[in-house]
């Protein structure tokens, strides 16, 4: 029933699962064919898991009763017959609400208390914590008892100001907070500060995962939902209503989270039900929508194809009620068909980019093993042909030959053990420099700068601080990064000159996109301290909510950096030391032929036949892989290097 966006959805299941049995394949063929670590198939391994549980975030932002819960419950949770979320008329939605689905657990909703808001934890730090929450489970049999568990997300306490001042939630100089006021000394506030919904519906199951946000300057009140939640988002959703138009408080939305944090913009006019008026045709109606989408397209400065006009209540009542009619002319295929087109191209693209990454170059490594393996296979034939109506003298002279090439070989292996572990040193110390202990102490440090003067002033000081170190460290690993690059060509040439191994250019570390999150934490501190709220009030409580933030992120950032290091390591050095150790046990095949030959040279038939018999067993490991790498290939546009030479060595 969900037309595009659940078939788009089933499509971007599909492909995912295609990329977890490739990688598998290939993991599978390292197993068997392989000298490799168990950490290298641990690693490929984890890397199916966290594909399995990809997940694509939708996420809806606008003010308050502009029908965003309505929409969600229109778009995933019509089969419950009823409203599944509670939306209402006036604030309803009270704390950010993610939903997702996780086969890990059992249904539940967990919600985090307000008062975590007096610590100093991060909402991230706070996930990773279940004491922390308060934790109802779901009974998705039941929608009564679903529904009444919802309820938790409109949920409010009312408190004393002092305390809800001490919460960051209260500011009296504030004259946007009124509507908070219960009485003379108490206000209204939300009961929870977030929450988390594991719900196994088809599209969450499929990696889809919704965000709901309260209207309101929730995003102002936790920075995180800024810089992290939404900055993750693959797709945001704005929506305005036909009754309420452009207000200045939607323009204030659009303009600080939106418009700036995606690339694509939509905006989804609601309730256009509102214009459908019975003394009307249907023509003059459609006139009306037109005029609101286009005066709505001007002032948010997007294209008229940008915006959406829907009527989320009537799609939810036309998808319950089974009416077709009343569903077509919601509007809302037409918005799903958008979701469709836009956000799962995008987060596919990333998924692939992961698998590239981390596979691509152990891949091509793999194949050209396999393929040098058949051509030394053949070499061997040729040897023994080579050696077929020859004495014993020049056999001997041949294995002369060959023990002195070995020697060579081993010479030069030895050399390069030397590099390898003047890489390993490097390497090392190069990570001892992105380690945790490095953060901590940046961070040490950019809080002295700080100097527990949380104010716009101090935390821009603060920052540009841990920025300025952070840039050191990364500006220090791609400076080693180079050395340990050139140490490696260098060391591999003498291969490729004196013993005829292809060429291999191992990739540089590229961390450019880690400095790039960098500058934009950069910008949001300095959005955030000109954003004339908080200059005025000086919000030393959120000005310290929002360095917390800052620091989660960035020391997330900081351990992405370190990981990619470690990847970039492995996969620079593992493939050139495979390919060595590789050609040794290939000369050590060929004069052990070499020596059966020179004791007794009426072997070299049998020598010949067995040679051959091993060459079909290689031809199939050849084969495999080359399955999986077309299959790779198909699914992520890598093209591979056609396979020279391995015509020959299969008819040779
Ligand atoms: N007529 C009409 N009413 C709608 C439509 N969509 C939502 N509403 C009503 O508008 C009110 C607010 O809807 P919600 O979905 O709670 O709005 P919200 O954006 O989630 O609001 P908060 O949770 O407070 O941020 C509810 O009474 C809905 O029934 C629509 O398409 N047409
Ligand atoms: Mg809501």
């Amino acid at each position: 029933m969900n037309y595009g966006l659940e078939s788009g959805i089933t499509r971007f299941r599909h492909r995912r699962d295609r990329l977890v049995k490739v990688v598998t394949a290939y993991k599978d063929w390292l197993e068997k064919y392989a000298d490799v670590e168990p950490a290298q198939l641990m690693r490929l391994f984890d890397l199916t898991e966290t594909l399995k549980k990809d997940r694509l975030m939708l996420a809806f932002v606008a003010e308050f009763s502009r029908g965003k819960t309505e929409l969600i419950n229109a778009l995933f949770f019509s089969d419950f017959k009823q409203r599944l979320l509670p939306s209402d008329a006036g604030r309803t939605t009270m704390c950010p609400t993610e939903i997702y689905y996780d086969a890990d657990s059992e249904p539940y909703i967990r919600l985090l208390p307000i008062e975590t808001r007096f610590r100093d934890d991060s909402i991230t730090t706070l996930k990773r914590l279940p004491v922390e929450w308060s934790t109802i489970k779901l009974d998705v049999s039941n929608p009564n008892a679903m529904v009444s568990a919802m309820c938790k997300l409109a949920e409010t306490k009312v408190v004393f100001k002092v305390e809800a001042r001490a919460l960051g939630l209260w500011d009296e100089n504030d004259p946007n907070l009124g509507y908070m006021v219960k009485d003379q000394d108490r206000v209204e506030i939300p009961a929870w500060r977030y929450a988390m919904i594991n719900y196994p519906h088809p599209l969450l199951e499929s990696g889809l995962a919704i965000l709901d946000t309260p209207g309101l300057n929730a995003m102002g009140t936790e920075p995180e939902l800024t810089l992290s939640v939404i900055h993750n988002a693959h797709a945001l959703l704005f929506l305005l209503a036909t009754d309420t138009g452009v207000t200045q408080s939607d323009f204030e939305i659009w303009n600080k989270w939106v418009s700036k944090h995606a690339s694509q913009h939509y905006a989804v006019l609601n309730k256009i039900d509102m214009l459908w008026d019975d003394l009307k045709s249907p023509e003059e109606i459609g006139r009306t929508i037109q005029r609101q989408i286009e005066s709505t397209a001007a002032q948010l400065n997007i294209p008229t194809a940008n915006v959406m006009a829907i009527s989320a209540q009537k799609a939810l009542v036309g998808k319950i009620r089974g009416n077709e009619e009343m569903l077509r002319r919601s509007g809302i295929q037409a918005l799903e068909v958008m979701l469709a087109r836009e956000i799962i191209p995008s987060r596919e693209k990333i998924m692939r980019e992961a698998v590239v990454r981390e596979v691509g170059p152990m891949l091509t490594a793999a194949r050209d093993t396999a393929q040098n393996r058949l051509l030394a296979a053949r070499q061997s034939l040729l040897d023994l042909h080579a050696l077929s109506g020859k004495n014993q003298q020049i056999v001997g002279q041949m294995r002369e030959k060959m023990v002195s090439d070995k020697q060579l070989y081993e010479e030069t292996a030895r050399n390069f053990n030397v590099t390898r572990k003047i890489v390993a040193q490097q390497g090392w110390e190069l990570l001892t420099h992105l380690d945790d202990d490095r953060m901590d102490k940046i961070i040490e440090e950019s809080m002295m700068a700080i100097n527990d003067s949380w104010t716009t002033a101090g935390l821009i000081k603060g920052m540009h601080l841990m920025i300025r170190r952070m840039g050191a460290e990364f500006d220090h690993a791609n400076q080693q990064s180079g050395g340990i690059k050139q140490l490696l060509n260098a060391a591999y040439q003498r291969f490729h000159d004196v013993h005829g191994l292809e060429r291999m250019d191992p990739i540089g570390l590229s961390l450019s996109r880690y400095r790039g999150r960098l500058d934009e934490l950069m910008v949001s501190t300095q959005e955030f301290c000109s954003d004339p709220l908080n200059i005025m009030l000086e919000k030393r409580f959120m000005v310290k909510k929002f360095y917390i933030a800052l620091v989660t992120q960035a020391r997330i950032v900081f351990q992405q950096v370190r990981l990619e290091t470690e990847t970039w390591l492995r996969l620079t050095l593992d493939p050139i030391v495979s390919r060595i150790k590789e050609h040794k046990t290939q000369l050590e095949h060929r004069l052990e032929n070499l020596n059966k030959v020179h004791t007794n040279l009426s072997s070299i038939q049998e020598r010949s036949t067995a040679i051959s018999r091993d060459m079909v067993g290689i031809k199939a490991q050849l084969d495999q892989i080359e399955e999986v790498a077309k299959e790779f290939s198909l699914l992520t546009g890598i093209a591979f290097r056609p396979l020279e030479g391995s015509q020959q060595a299969q008819t040779a």
